[in-house]
């Protein structure tokens, strides 16, 4: 193809570029839709301009350069590379990584649709980014997890708002006693009126400090610290200095600069558990918006050190997405220069019954998340968690959960009441368009 927007694949450097591949819907041609992207999201508008000269094109000119059509005319994967010299990596950071690659594009009129699907970043990219403080390794460190490798078994403290601190901290207590490795907020609760966020952190660690007492065990609160950006920062500092173990972020609300921030501020020495509430708006699609292995590359290179990252079975997403959840824990896990891996977090309408499932297809180094799952066992929290720990105990000894609920009264009570509901997302694993 000839124009500034384009390029042979062997005139791409790998090494120097930020290559995107992106699903294109159009009425014209892949080539036309790859240019408008590169233009748009580098040195060009809708019309040719005066003001750019030679050697702005010769060096920040993105270039379309792979078109891959999928049985008709204009609908396609188009490869586009972004110079690394085009970004701000120092100063603009993730956010203006994400101003270009995935920015003005979503608008333009000559796509029907268009989804970023990928996102491949070269090491000097890479090397601006410190990424997680704690990462996989870290958070399983402190939980005492490194040898046996088991999924975590985490709660979100339900109900999701409502219930004053000292009520948190009595749920906290039985989820935690019951053996959960992690409580978390909920993604919309901070400092509300009826659960200030200063005395909720007080009276929820001091009955983590007594369940370690009691039992040994490390159980992480993820303080949920999302908000305006000076009390984010104002909350992190105090959940430092007043021993909080976790924090919590919604960072697509938050930002991930926010995330960036926390994740290199030096004095926060705290893992940050990533809810990623809001992605569905842009994720779901599977013809427009972006594909949620983009996100979670971009919030590893950020630095969160836990992200909901999908569910092999539960309440949450199509059938698709399991393949999407899929994907996108394995980019938090894979080998990737010195950052390290991030935990995935499967979250959303799970319960024991469902545990196999995310285990088989999403793996063991995973956090499982279960709210209703938990508090609404017959017996309570306390015997909730137990039932979610007995399932990942009988899945990790490979034993089918009917059988260990002959001895494992709670977890018959929970097979009894929940049966296999939201099981059926696994068993569909097709794909709706050609990645
Ligand atoms: C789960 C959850 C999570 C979502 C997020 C909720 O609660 O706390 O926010 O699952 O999902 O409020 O729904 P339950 P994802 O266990 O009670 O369903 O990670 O898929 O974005
Ligand atoms: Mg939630």
């Amino acid at each position: 193809m000839e124009g500034i927007f384009f390029s042979d694949v062997s005139g791409i450097d790998p090494e120097n570029h930020i290559i995107c591949t992106y699903y294109v819907e159009t009425d014209g041609s892949l080539e036309g839709a790859g240019e408008a992207i590169a233009a748009e999201e580098s040195i060009g508008t809708w019309t040719d301009i005066g003001t750019v000269t030679n050697d702005i094109q010769r060096r920040l000119a993105a270039k379309a350069f792979q078109f891959e059509e999928k049985g008709k005319k204009g609908v396609g994967l188009v490869k586009i590379a972004f110079p690394v010299e085009l970004f701000d990596l120092e100063n603009g950071g993730i956010p203006n990584i994400m101003s270009m690659i995935m920015g003005n594009l979503f608008g333009l009129t000559a796509l029907k649709n268009v989804r970023l699907l990928d996102a491949e970043f070269p090491q000097s990219v890479l090397a601006c980014f410190p990424g997680p403080k704690f990462g996989l390794e870290g958070v399983r460190e402190i939980v005492g997890t490194k040898k046996d490798r088991r999924p975590h078994l985490g709660t979100i403290i339900k109900p999701k708002v409502g219930l004053n601190p000292s009520q948190t901290a009595e749920v906290a207590y039985e989820a935690a006693v019951g053996g959960v490795d992690l409580i978390k907020d909920d993604e919309t609760l901070v400092s509300q009126s009826f659960c200030p966020l200063e005395e909720r952190l007080s009276k929820v660690m001091e009955k983590i400090d007594l369940v370690k007492e009691e039992t040994g065990r490390t159980v992480f609160y993820a303080l949920n610290i999302t908000g305006n950006l000076n009390r984010l920062l104002e909350f992190a500092d105090y959940a430092v200095e007043n021993g909080a173990n976790m924090i919590m972020l919604d960072i697509l609300l938050s930002g991930l600069g926010a995330l960036q921030h926390l994740a290199e501020d030096p004095s926060v020495k705290l893992p940050i558990h990533c809810h990623r509430t809001f992605h569905a708006a842009f994720t779901r699609n599977p013809l427009h918006g972006v594909h949620m292995r983009v996100i979670a590359k971009l919030t590893r290179l950020a630095g969160g050190d836990q992200l909901h990252s999908g569910t092999a079975a539960g309440k949450m997403g199509l059938p698709e997405e399991v393949v999407e959840a899929k994907e996108s824990g394995e980019v938090l896990l894979r080998e990737w220069g010195k950052i390290k891996p991030v935990m995935p977090v499967a979250s959303g309408g799970i319960h024991p019954a469902l545990v196999p499932k995310n285990i088989e297809l999403l793996g063991t180094d995973l956090v499982i998340n279960a709210g209703g799952g938990i508090h609404g066992h017959p017996d309570g929290t306390r015997a909730g968690a137990a039932a979610m720990r007995q399932a990942i105990d009988a899945t990790m000894i490979k034993i089918p959960l009917e059988k260990y609920a002959e001895t494992h009264p709670e977890l018959k009570k929970a097979l009894d009441r929940w049966g296999y509901k939201y099981a059926e997302k696994s068993e569909t694993l097709g794909r709706r368009y050609g990645e």
